[in-house]
């Protein structure tokens, strides 16, 4: 027990302008805080209620301080900053119809969400943010309430289309005339986030009532870093995001998939492998000689040949400027964390880059090295024979699935039949399918580096 007072909020909360679902540790460190920027600098009715999907952590974190927390960018100069954004938290489990009538309120003016890649497939039960966007929604149109704008905020090609596609299936299997309403009347902008913001640990906690001086149970701690490139489609208007400096643009197509090729595909590469190996975050991986060449050369020779050119970015200096940030000794994001959920991030991050590569009559070896790690990943052991921690919504399934096979050939082809995750196209290429194989012969016989060298030719 510490004696030093809760953080608490001074003056009033910003009224109301934006709902939004997922009110985690990346929300808090990124969406809130552009947001609190935004209004500093340019003012408006732009709070925002966060809404749990789930659980009650958020709400009884940051109820008891008014919505206020501490967001510290760690690095050579730690800094902290109070975030004053947040208006109200709810658990919409504890009170859905309070939630619908959050939603229906003329106030609110955008919905936004991170609730992380699964949050978009079906199906769409009452309790998912789809529902209750697609419910919003409709109220909105029976009241003669325009609508707002649904922004996402999670690591998915074209972000903004793939949240229109699931309202508007959604909505059709309701009413196809609310389907309608919406396709003709909904603004969906795509976004693309970036800031890396490893699980707050009781240590992180810790040593922040040291530096402050006081308790915070809410608190984020994240890189300095951060990027957001947003569509400018917004009809009921938004805060002032671009004078916090997020960048409007008109399409963040190639942004995004700058993003989650280079970032997200080269993070989830060292999660399986360097798990593998025994590490236990990014930066223990990457302050491997072995690792750091081989990210080199999926950037260099695998990834940047298949990522289009967008604005005003240099896709090497990006990659440098990557590797600058895995290396940060104060960024302790575990493997383990990267690792969850595999089964929902494989496809936008590894699989498109290699059909690309593929198309183009290459076969990218080190990416296909990445996705026998995963598959040995999602197997349940570890090369020392100890069990993983598989989080995944279909960990049993893939473990089932590998758990049956004889070979080690038969073990790849259960998994490259699971078509949720490869494309059966994919999934029948010869040459991609032997690929696999051997490198998860390679892991099982030889382990991880030994795996890594053999594609840098050594
Ligand atoms: C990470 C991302 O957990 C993961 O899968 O790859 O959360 C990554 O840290 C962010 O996208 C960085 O912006």
């Amino acid at each position: 027990m510490t004696s030093e007072p809760r953080l608490t909020r001074t003056g009033d909360a910003p009224k109301p302008g934006i709902v939004h679902f997922g009110p985690g540790a990346f929300f808090r460190a990124f969406n809130a805080v552009f947001t609190h920027d935004a209004i500093v600098a340019e003012g408006g009715d732009w709070g925002i209620v966060a809404v749990s999907l789930r659980s009650a952590t958020a709400r009884d974190q940051l109820k008891p301080q008014g919505g206020v927390y501490t967001s510290v960018s760690l690095g050579k100069t730690e800094q902290s900053q109070v975030i004053g954004s947040i208006s109200d938290v709810r658990v919409a489990p504890e009170n859905p119809a309070a939630i619908h009538a959050l939603l229906a309120d003329p106030a609110i003016r955008i919905v936004s969400l991170t609730i992380t890649e699964k949050g978009y497939a079906p199906p769409y039960a009452p309790d998912t943010a789809i529902a209750y966007l697609t419910a919003g929604l409709a109220a909105r149109r029976a009241n003669g309430v325009p609508p707002f704008t649904v922004l996402s905020c999670d690591n998915l090609p074209d972000n903004g289309q793939t949240t229109r596609r699931a309202v508007l299936d959604h909505a059709g299997s309701i009413d196809p005339e609310l389907a309608a309403y919406i396709e003709a009347n909904v603004a969906f902008p795509s976004t693309m986030v970036d800031r890396i913001t490893p699980a707050t640990t009781e240590a992180d906690l810790a040593r922040l009532i040291e530096t402050t001086g006081y308790t915070d149970a809410a608190a984020v701690f994240h890189e300095s870093f951060r990027q957001w490139v947003i569509e400018d489609d917004f009809p009921m208007g938004r805060p002032a995001w671009d004078a916090a400096g997020a960048q409007l643009v008109e399409s963040v197509a190639a942004h995004e998939t700058m993003k989650l090729r280079c970032l997200n595909g080269t993070h989830s590469a060292m999660a399986y492998l360097g798990y593998l190996a025994g590490y236990e975050t990014i930066f223990d991986a990457i302050s491997d000689p072995d690792f750091a060449q081989f990210i080199e050369h999926l950037w260099t020779d695998e990834i940047l040949p298949t990522v289009p050119q967008p604005k005003g970015e240099d896709l090497p200096a990006y990659c440098r400027a990557l590797m600058a940030r895995y290396r940060d000794p104060s960024i302790r994001h575990r493997t383990w964390q990267i690792a969850m959920d595999g089964s929902q991030k494989l496809p936008q991050r590894l699989l498109g880059t290699i059909r690309d590569r593929l198309k183009a009559g290459v076969l990218p070896e080190g990416l296909c090295l990445a996705v026998a790690a995963w598959m040995r990943y999602v197997g349940g052991v570890d090369g020392t024979g100890q069990p993983i921690d598989v989080r995944d919504p279909l960990a049993d399934a893939l473990r089932e699935g590998s758990d049956g096979a004889a070979t080690s050939a038969d073990k790849v082809g259960a998994l490259l039949a699971f078509e949720a995750i490869f494309d059966p196209e994919l999934a029948g290429h010869d040459g991609f399918r032997s690929a696999v194989t051997r490198h998860y012969d390679t892991i099982a016989r030889d382990g991880t580096k030994a795996a890594i060298q053999s594609v840098l030719g050594r």
